[in-house]
């Protein structure tokens, strides 16, 4: 029988040192839900990195075998590996390149070759497992050569790739010196999927531009075989939001806040700590709508929660900074002895506290300088049981391509999103309920499960026409 392999940088468990023990906590993130259902089905298995370094070979048999027993197999990373693999060349070359910001990029020869390496272990690992006929999903930015890598072993084996993050247009594409490996590597796979056209439409410019090979109607014709490129929207865990903001634990939170916060309306921003999520630009923002409308001052709080993410990174460092002396001056500034403008949080909230925030917000924030879909906009929404609210999003976010009932504005013009934020205050109930009721059928229906079944589906479909053509 064929078995379905994942494949992701991060397992869907986060192992962790606490003193002298592990812990071994489930991922609560959208990925793991919506491929929850496949690979703990049958024999399938996920195959990923458990997110800490391991010293000895008896912790890593320790490790390999608890997490055997929930349907997943470690790939350990040295100390080298996670700093020119994951913190370089994945974080500090990929990610600011795919999300525009090319100027924080480094371009390491040693970093690139930590990259091919780790992809070269994780294809060992899923060697290891995988049978002629089996399917294999890769994910994301950090196993960008995986695909091809797997295809000259293993030819005959379904393989699946998701981007997660944006594809951006061929010019960045081409400042990277491993830009044609880089592609060549996706193309292993029959089936690769984006989240919006436009980082297809990107992806496929690229391959034509780079690799010189065309494409017509999403079909990449490589001398051997053909690759499919389709768009596939993620969604979300729709039912598990709405009951949970349904949940009394959640209506009990909102209470407490609501009546800690003196009833100030509420602003919500909720971000990992990120450049692209554009949170510093969020702020000054913030300040403007105070300056141009000062009937809001001691009516609106900003609640802004930011979770730590990739600190060893130094633009991140210097972002956290940026962060603390914003909401240090504006509130410094603004403040009265019973009002705070702006309430920031560093750190991350069980989901009963996340939904109940969500459920407190009248308008929340999601502005990203890019981001390849943003699932807060969409939990924001799940989370609305009542129909109120308003979401003020980003142009540049993949979710702005489908939920086009959002406030929709350019996270980089300050004064837009003033004025987004003041329309939002004072629009009237009927018509925040109008785009809410729109917005939740959407995300309702295209949850994360669909999302999975539209993808997996699709890749069956893929290798059924190359077995047809390869017959013909
Ligand atoms: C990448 C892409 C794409 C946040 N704070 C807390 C918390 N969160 C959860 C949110 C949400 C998740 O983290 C963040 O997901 P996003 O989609 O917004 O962003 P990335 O982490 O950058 O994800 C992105 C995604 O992959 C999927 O393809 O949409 O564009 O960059 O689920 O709820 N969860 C809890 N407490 C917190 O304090 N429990």
């Amino acid at each position: 029988m064929s078995r379905t392999i994942i494949v992701s940088n991060r397992l869907p468990t986060k192992v962790q040192r606490t003193d002298d023990s592990l812990t071994f906590q489930p991922s609560e993130g959208g990925l793991a839900t919506g491929l929850g259902s496949i690979y703990r089905e049958d024999d399938n298995v996920w195959v990923g990195w458990p997110g800490l370094f391991v010293e000895t070979t008896e912790e890593e048999e320790y490790i390999a075998e608890q997490l055997r027993a929930d349907s997943m197999a470690p790939v350990f990373l040295t100390e080298a590996e996670i700093r020119d693999f994951y913190e370089g060349f994945s974080n500090s070359t990929l990610w600011p390149t795919f999300h525009y910001f090319a100027q924080y990029a480094t371009y390491e020869q040693e970093h690139w070759e930590a990259y091919v390496a780790v992809n070269e272990k994780f294809c060992q690992a899923v060697l290891e497992l995988a049978g002629p006929d089996d399917t294999i999903w890769v994910h994301d930015y950090q196993l960008l050569l995986l695909p091809e890598m797997l295809r000259q072993q293993r030819p005959e084996c379904t393989i699946g790739f998701f981007l997660h993050i944006p594809f951006p247009s061929h010019e960045l594409i081409r400042v990277l010196p491993w830009r044609a490996e880089l592609l060549r590597g996706m193309l292993g796979a029959d089936l690769i999927g984006f989240h919006t056209f436009g980082y297809m439409r990107h992806f496929l410019s690229a391959v034509s531009q780079i690799l010189g090979i065309p494409s017509l109607n999403g079909q990449v014709e490589t001398p051997t075989r053909t690759v499919l490129v389709d768009a596939f929207p993620m969604g979300i865990d729709y039912k598990r939001y709405e009951q949970t903001a349904s949940s009394e634990t959640a209506q009990q939170h909102e209470q407490d806040y609501r009546e800690a916060l003196r009833e100030a309306r509420v602003i919500l921003s909720i971000d990992r700590l990120d450049y692209t999520k554009g949170i510093a630009q969020r702020l000054r923002a913030f300040e403007l709508l105070l300056q141009r409308y000062p009937e809001w001052r001691e009516q609106v709080s900003l609640v802004m929660l930011v979770v730590p993410s990739r600190d060893q990174v130094p633009q991140y460092a210097a972002l956290k900074e940026e962060i603390d002396e914003l909401v240090g001056r504006i509130n410094a500034q603004y403040r009265t002895i019973s009002w705070n403008p702006i309430h920031y949080f560093y750190r991350s909230f069980p989901l009963e506290e996340l939904v109940a925030l969500y459920r407190l917000a009248e308008v929340a924030l999601v502005t990203p300088m890019r981001d390849g879909m943003n699932l807060v906009a969409k939990e924001f929404i799940a989370s609305k049981v009542d129909q109120r609210g308003v979401l003020i999003l980003s142009e540049r976010a993949g979710a702005a391509r489908e939920l086009s009932d959002a406030i929709i504005i350019n996270p980089t013009d300050a004064g837009q999103l003033a004025e987004a934020m003041h329309d939002a205050l004072v629009m009237p109930e009927e018509e925040q309920t109008q785009r809410m009721t729109a917005m939740q059928a959407l995300v309702r229906q295209y949850d994360v499960f669909a999302w999975t079944k539209l993808f997996m589906d699709r890749l069956a479909y893929s290798k059924i026409k190359q077995l047809t053509m390869a017959t013909e």
